[in-house]
């Protein structure tokens, strides 16, 4: 499996709870190997596997959690 890593802005986290629900919602996506959410940066980098998953579902997912994610 080849991964990419793609990196979007979210500037509607607005507490520490933000990015850990973020997380959560995106590693609970099928062909996601990693997310991180950072507060501080307002940035979600994910790593995954784009034979599975694609940034706009990624996008869709962030969505889903409550919030807008653009892509940098
Ligand atoms: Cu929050």
């Amino acid at each position: 499996m080849t991964t990419q890593t793609i990196t979007f802005k979210v500037d509607d986290m607005h507490c520490p709870s933000c990015p850990r629900l973020i997380q959560l919602d995106l590693q609970d996506r099928q062909g996601v190997v990693v997310a991180n959410a950072s507060l501080d940066t307002k940035l979600v980098v994910v790593e995954y596997d784009p034979d599975t998953v694609s940034p706009v579902e990624l996008i869709s997912t962030i969505k889903e959690s409550g919030y807008t994610a653009t892509t940098i």
